[in-house]
């Protein structure tokens, strides 16, 4: 039987996910890359020896037929998400707002409810829960994305409370400002100038792979250390609201 151990990577068609499959192939793993655009985890996993799955995580029929086609789960990076749209409070879309509580909360909720019976077979399982700055700290005009990601937080320390004493750990990663091609051009609903005012002047903001570099220490610790949380920003955020621009 091999003893190679296998990552469930959610969202890994682009950005953090592509990036977080990459690093955990380069680790050993075998990464089973899962997103809704099938023609692109194909090249990923192609590349790196790993395995492609269609998923959705909105939808529950997909998220069973997922769960039908992997075996064991060792690690599970829950990582599809998004932020849709960026309004205040008084006059926020309630549909966006749904949208992104169905993705970045109910998503994760399906996804490890179906996973959870191989981690605990595997007998050392990570839950790796990509969280947010957004999820500790309120900004203007985030009102929907903030509140789901704050959601994302407590269900990952609920989860760590429910599953204590059994031999899955449990790990949230929060990054700030990461500048991914797609992250604000969804957001901003393919609006490129907006996006691009989200990073504009700042030198250096992070970049996926500095993401997915946190979630393969995380997954490359011994299996009695839980890493609770890992806040990551570029050296120019200093808080959500302080980031250094260069005009
Ligand atoms: C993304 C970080 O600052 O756009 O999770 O909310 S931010």
């Amino acid at each position: 039987m091999s003893t190679q151990r296998t990552a469930v990577v959610t969202g890994a068609s682009s950005g953090i996910g592509e990036a977080t499959a990459r690093a955990l192939a380069a680790e050993g793993f075998r990464v089973v890359c899962a997103a809704r655009r099938i023609e692109r985890i194909e090249v990923l996993a192609a590349e790196i020896d790993g395995l492609a799955v269609r998923l959705d995580v909105t939808d529950a029929e997909s998220v069973a037929a997922f769960a039908a086609q992997v075996e064991a789960v060792h690690v599970l990076v829950n990582n599809a998400g998004g932020a849709f749209g960026s309004d205040p409070v008084e006059t926020a879309d309630p549909d966006q707002w749904a949208a992104m509580y169905d993705v970045n909360v109910l998503g994760l909720l399906r996804v490890t409810q179906a996973l959870l019976p191989a981690l605990r077979a595997s007998g050392d399982g990570l839950i790796v829960n990509i969280g947010s700055t957004a999820g500790r700290w309120a900004y203007e005009k985030g009102g929907g994305y903030t509140a789901a990601k704050h959601a994302t937080r407590v269900v990952t320390e609920t989860l760590r409370l429910e599953l204590n004493g059994e031999p899955i750990r449990v790990s949230e990663v929060a990054p700030g400002m990461v500048h991914t091609p797609e992250f604000a051009l969804v957001r901003f609903d393919g609006d490129q100038a907006a996006a691009d005012a989200v990073y504009a002047g700042v030198p250096d903001p992070l970049v996926a792979e500095d993401v997915a570099d946190a979630v393969s220490w995380i997954a490359t610790r011994p299996a009695h250390v839980n890493i609770d949380e890992l806040v990551i920003k570029p050296r120019a955020q200093a808080a959500v609201h302080k980031v250094h621009r260069i005009p």
